[in-house]
């Protein structure tokens, strides 16, 4: 069986070498332009850009034809998509699954919501690749890697919330906090997949610090960790540091954000995913 995985541009994996791997772009729209969460854009210009771009920005999901293209060579696929909860990324994942289906029935496509996005995707990626790798048939890994899912998780820092709010993704009254100086917002994907706001920390030492707790109250043992920021590699690398001096064994990899996490998580956002297990 020729088996394959498929991202939405939002885990930040644009390549994962080992096994054969596609992602789909979200993208993010200004009044001038259109940015295509791809390898071909320039993520850097892109932050730049939106730092005194003026007027209405927003982000849309790939479409169904995106999805399908992805997924259409190989015989056994293995799809991840945002959280369905703030993107239609999921249901277009879904459509495409039907629509194969029907010209080709004998595919095997699973859909997997991460109810999250960033880092606890980039977990789940390279699980699937292990489990691939391992030889497991369809069904073995399609179990396993649902029964995974419940043990990864997703804390964010961040340092403006003005995307999420203008957005609709979370409550414009409590994005203002995070406007004033020096004040982060460190919250957590939620079990349904929504954004759960926790902490407002001041000062980047405090926030760091705030996220490594959260990290412990929920059942962090010193499992892999997948770090990525936007434009924010201190605030990444100390992290991680901090981390090994509690867990010396921790396996801690770091990427920056590309188009759809930077447009969300902002100059200096951090994402962070881990396993309780
Ligand atoms: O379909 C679309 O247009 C995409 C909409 C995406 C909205 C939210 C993206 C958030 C990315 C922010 C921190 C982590 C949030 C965790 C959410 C469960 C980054």
């Amino acid at each position: 069986m020729n088996f394959k995985i498929v991202s939405d541009s939002s885990s930040n994996l644009l390549h994962f070498a080992g096994v054969p791997y596609a992602t789909v772009p979200l993208k993010i729209m200004t009044e001038q332009r259109e940015y295509v969460d791809d390898t071909a854009l320039d993520v850097t210009g892109m932050v730049s850009d939106l730092r005194t771009v003026k007027g209405k920005t927003s982000t849309s999901c790939p479409n169904i034809y995106e999805w399908k293209t992805a997924m259409a060579d190989a015989d056994a696929v293995f799809a991840i998509t945002i959280t369905s909860n703030l993107s239609g990324s999921y249901a277009a994942a879904l459509q495409a699954k039907a629509e194969l289906l029907e010209e080709h029935p004998e595919k095997r496509i699973c859909i997997l919501d991460s109810l999250s996005t960033g880092p606890e995707m980039q977990l789940v990626i390279e699980r699937l690749a292990s489990l691939i790798a391992l030889g497991k048939d369809f069904e073995t890994i399609e179990c396993e890697i649902r029964e995974y899912m419940k043990h990864t998780h997703l804390i964010f820092c961040l340092q403006s919330l003005v995307n999420l709010a203008r957005n609709g993704r979370v409550n414009p009254v409590v994005a203002k906090i995070a406007g004033v100086l020096g004040i982060r917002i460190v919250g957590v994907a939620s079990e349904v997949g929504t954004l759960e706001l926790l902490h407002k920390p001041r000062g980047a030492q405090k926030a760091l610090l705030t996220v490594i707790e959260v990290m412990k109250a929920n059942n962090y043992k010193g499992g892999p960790v997948r770090i990525a920021h936007c434009n924010n590699e201190v605030g990444a690398t100390t992290l991680a540091a901090k981390l090994r001096a509690v867990y010396p064994d921790a396996e801690i990899k770091i990427v920056p954000t590309t188009a759809l996490c930077s447009f969300y998580a902002e100059e200096g956002g951090l994402m962070i995913g881990y396993e309780d297990l």
